[in-house]
């Protein structure tokens, strides 16, 4: 069985809630702030979360985490096949939620709670906001004809997107202002999901 290292609010919710979707078992090791884990350790070596264990590999990084399990365990349901017309735009998107739409969001959360107060910049948490708001903004009109990035069909790729959006929404940056109601709509669907709900749960 796959074991996921995992810390309550971090992207380990990416890995749980595709675990959940896909009706799979799984064992946590649940990590609690400023307490060691030398299991953690061990494996992570770059004492990241998520991490994995799955026999004799290790990997971190969710994204490629929610591709491996996809590619060995069947992801059918979630990711569209590799010839197919939409295999492009779910890795762009896929990797979106990870690198462009997280960016601005990690540059505000630095800003207001990681670093020491003394530590901490305005000008960072408002060219953070701006730079957020500019992105869902051009996002918005892809999700104001369909109810996922892909379209109808719910992926992986809005998982990752998912937990990101969760991320913002606690920062109160999705609300439902002019110009970005579609994203946040497309949040309350993702939000309204049975596995999303179990893995917030946890
Ligand atoms: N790109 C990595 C980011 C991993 C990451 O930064 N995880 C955070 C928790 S959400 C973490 O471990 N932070 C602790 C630290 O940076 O020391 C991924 O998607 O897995």
């Amino acid at each position: 069985m796959i074991k996921l290292f995992h810390a309550k609010g971090s992207r380990s919710l990416r890995i749980i809630w595709l675990f959940e979707e896909l009706g799979m078992d799984y064992q946590l090791d649940t990590l609690e702030r400023g307490k060691p884990n030398k299991a953690f350790s061990e494996a992570s070596i770059f004492a990241k979360i998520p991490a994995i264990q799955d026999g004799d590999i290790t990997l971190t990084e969710s994204v490629a985490i929610i591709q491996y399990i996809l590619q060995k365990y069947g992801g059918e349901g979630l990711q569209p096949s590799v010839d197919s017309d939409d295999y492009a735009m779910y890795l762009q998107w896929l990797n979106f939620g990870e690198s462009t739409l997280i960016q601005p969001i990690v540059e505000i959360l630095v800003n207001t709670m990681f670093r020491s107060e003394e530590n901490r910049h305005q000008y960072s948490i408002d060219s953070g906001i701006q730079s957020f708001k500019k992105i869902i903004q051009s996002l918005d009109p892809v999700l104001s004809q369909q109810n996922y990035l892909l379209g109808s069909q719910f992926s992986a790729a809005d998982i990752v997107n998912g937990y990101t959006l969760r991320l913002a929404n606690r920062l109160q940056l999705l609300d439902d202002s002019e110009g970005i109601e579609n994203v946040c709509d497309y949040f309350r669907r993702l939000e309204a999901r049975e596995a999303y709900q179990k893995a917030i749960s946890i």
